[in-house]
């Protein structure tokens, strides 16, 4: 007798199968754009289902590695990367995953159909995305700030193929959250450029062409606004510029990407729109980084669940399929509920920063969301993707069915790039300019009113008096109270914005789902209580003190 031998879960291809995505994007999406749009999305649906999984497993399985010397004792500095991880880039620079942005192609839409496209491309990328984001976003600091450097290097970053990528260089041992405690300086040649110095002590990736960097111009005063930002070329030929590379990273995950701690010694760059304002200059790049490391978190939970439902209709347990257990049904249904909403709140970012980056749409509410997207998908990807690994039991443990992946890459959207608090702390900033309270409460009150009817009166009124209970909030933001805020305030968009999906996946399909995701994610608070001590017995709490 054969042995009973599983079967696998096949990635489904997700322009199909995964409803939220496929709806979204037909409901932001102008008909003429979506039909445009259509044929690059689902030749990406049909990558992620096959050549990309096996790019990604091969780089994975051979991680990049750092040659300091080469066998005469010359210092090389080699960084080796598997060709499966540069062909996965080669693939995002090809579908214009940089690109598309800064095409008239799409115009406004453009960062929606980015999305869709990353979503797809994001979790059998091998962390691919990483140079593309960082080179997204030093395209649009390099457009915003120095017509010049622009008019040398964003043909050459946006290219496809053959593009050259950004790195993005900010962390120190000094300073990651806080960029303030920058210690590299940069020294004036009298030339137009300047030399930098320092150790910038996490950079990814590390074969990029090209990275802005903060620096302190040497006589600059302390903290942040005595920052400067930098262009380099990484390379002259096959020789570093002023740079060595002093080891790669043992990362929780992303092992595929080159990590690097680097020492800067007399490594020439040019100023990115003159000397000063480092910081602004460098928000706007996190703003772009930040929807890409949403998009990584939406990605991983849209590609694991795509996993988990297959793998349910294929495994028996108590002579059922998964899919026909009602404790699996009701697990399932409550992370794809989660999902809907993250879907959401990922798609309106991208929608709104297309239309501000077009001189149109509201700044003031795209400043407020990127940031709030970032934290709750961040944190939301990892809660969903343990989940969705716990769903294949044991087998979900174990390497080879290549699911720990997903929830270790997934870790990762909460960190770079800002933690959770920094962003609820960003969000909270972001409050404190003027229009930006109100823009934030009328698309959820609007949103919330978009539609009407028996499964979505009652989550909106939920919505709109979680809105109420914010108020006060939004218009006094106490620091201590930061992540209840952050988090109040990006559960009742995911709300309010659900409501408007859920009416229309009723009127337009007669499609109940997104209604039913509605009323789970609203029958749990969206906004937290209020903590029953003080600051004060929290602080002693959490720290004896
Ligand atoms: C996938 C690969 C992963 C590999 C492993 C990676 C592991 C992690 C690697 C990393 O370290 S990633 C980088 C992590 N660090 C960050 O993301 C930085 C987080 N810190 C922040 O976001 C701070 O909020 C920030 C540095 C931006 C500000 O800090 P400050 O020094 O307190 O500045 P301040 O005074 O609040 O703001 C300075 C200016 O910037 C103000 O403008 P003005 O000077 O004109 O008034 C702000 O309005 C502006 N600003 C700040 N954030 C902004 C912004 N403007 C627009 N958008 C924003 N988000």
């Amino acid at each position: 007798m054969d042995p009973f031998v599983q079967e696998a879960p096949r990635p489904p291809d997700r322009l199909r199968e995964d409803r939220p995505l496929r709806h979204t994007l037909e409901r932001l999406l102008p008909a003429d754009v979506l039909e445009e749009a259509m044929p690059e999305l689902s030749e990406m649906a049909a990558l992620a289902t096959g050549s990309l999984q096996d790019l990604a497993d091969r780089a994975e399985a051979h991680p990049p590695r750092h040659v300091p010397f080469d066998a005469w004792g010359r210092r090389v500095d080699l960084v080796e990367v598997d060709p499966a991880w540069i062909r996965l880039v080669e693939i995002g620079q090809e579908r214009g995953i940089v690109a598309l942005p800064y095409e008239e192609r799409f115009g406004e839409h453009a960062r929606v159909v980015q999305m869709g496209l990353l979503s797809l491309y994001l979790p059998v990328s091998a962390t691919a995305d990483c140079p593309l984001a960082m080179t997204d976003a030093a395209v649009r600091v390099l457009l915003n700030e120095d017509p010049e450097l622009a008019s040398r290097y964003v043909h050459r970053m946006t290219a496809r193929p053959g593009a050259w990528t950004s790195g993005q260089w900010m962390t120190e041992t000094t300073g990651g959250s806080d960029v303030g405690g920058t210690a590299t300086t940069a020294r004036d040649r009298r030339d137009g450029t300047w030399t930098l110095h320092g150790t910038k002590w996490f950079t990814s990736a590390t074969t990029a062409d090209v990275a802005l960097a903060l620096a302190r111009p040497e006589g600059a005063e302390e903290g942040s606004r005595g920052l400067s930002l930098f262009l380099l070329e990484l390379r002259d030929g096959d020789r570093w510029n002023g740079i060595t590379v002093r080891r790669l990273k043992d990362k929780l995950g992303t092992r595929a990407l080159p990590t690097a701690e680097l020492d800067l010694d007399g490594t020439v760059a040019v100023p990115v729109g003159g000397i000063g304002r480092g910081v602004p200059k460098i928000a706007a790049m996190l703003n772009v980084t930040r929807l890409h490391a949403a998009a990584g978190s939406l990605g991983a939970t849209g590609y694991g669940l795509s996993l988990a439902r297959d793998y349910a209709g294929r495994r028996e347990a108590f002579g059922r399929k998964l899919a026909d257990l009602p404790v699996h049904r009701a697990w399932v249904a409550r992370i794809a509920a989660e999902y809907e909403a993250m879907n959401a709140l990922a798609f309106r970012a991208a929608e709104l920063l297309g239309a501000v980056e077009r001189g149109g749409g509201s700044p003031e509410l795209a400043r407020v969301a990127v940031p709030l997207t970032k934290m709750a998908l961040g944190r939301q990807g990892v809660w969903a993707t343990s989940h969705l690994v716990e769903s294949f039991g044991g087998l979900g443990y174990l390497e080879d069915s290549g699911l720990p992946r997903l929830l270790r890459d997934a870790h990762v959207q909460s960190i770079w790039e800002g933690t959770t608090s920094v962003l609820a702390l960003d969000a909270l900033r972001a409050l404190g300019s003027s229009g930006v309270p109100e823009a934030f409460a009328e698309d959820v009150e609007a949103s919330a009113r978009a539609a009407s009817g028996p499964l979505i009166d009652g989550p909106a009124a939920r919505v709109l008096a979680a809105l109420d209970e914010l108020r006060p909030m939004l218009a006094d933001p106490r620091e201590e109270e930061a992540r209840r805020i952050g988090w109040g305030m990006a559960r009742t968009y995911q709300a309010a914005l659900l409501c408007e999906a859920a009416g229309w996946a009723l009127d337009k399909h007669g499609d109940d789902r997104a209604a039913t995701a509605l009323g789970l994610f609203t029958a749990e608070p969206l906004v937290g209580e209020e903590p029953p001590a003080d600051p004060d017995a929290l602080g002693r709490l959490a720290f004896g003190r």
